[in-house]
């Protein structure tokens, strides 16, 4: 499989629908461990820590990523943040957790679809790579 940061190269930024609408709509298997109307949250393929979920909102309206944010968007990016907030205690990471979210080729992101990244289960390092 290719690394994070040649799988961030080789994407292409676009609206386009991605591999999340596909986990979204359950044509392709996942481990949802949070779902409403609103956001769903599954387990990384790729995970990079004990715990790596996905946290995205099932409705993309333009979210390719976060520097596409506008005002119309406050709600689910709110809605986001406060899931993975409510995940982290379900997964039980009282000790701490750290939110990620990719944005452009520099930042690696390969899925053109907003996502946030919880990870946890392990002592972070800081600064990230
Ligand atoms: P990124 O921030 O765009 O780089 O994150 C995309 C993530 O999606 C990455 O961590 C992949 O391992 C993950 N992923 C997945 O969980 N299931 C898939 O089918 C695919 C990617 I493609």
């Amino acid at each position: 499989m290719a690394s994070e940061k040649e799988a961030a190269f080789a994407a292409t930024p676009s609206d386009a629908p991605t591999v999340f609408d596909k986990i979204i709509k359950k044509e392709i298997p996942s481990t949802v461990v949070y779902e409403d109307d609103k956001v769903l949250a599954f387990r990384d393929i790729n995970p990079q820590a004990p715990v790596h979920i996905l946290i995205v909102p099932k409705v993309k309206d333009g979210l390719t990523g976060l520097s596409k944010a506008e005002e119309r968007h406050f709600e689910i990016l709110g809605r986001l943040l406060y899931t993975a907030k409510l995940i982290a205690k379900q997964e039980r990471l009282d000790d701490g957790f750290r939110i990620v979210i990719n944005d452009g080729p520099y930042g690696c992101q390969s899925v053109y679809h907003i996502h946030v990244h919880l990870l946890g289960g392990r002592q972070m390092n800081w600064p990230p790579g």
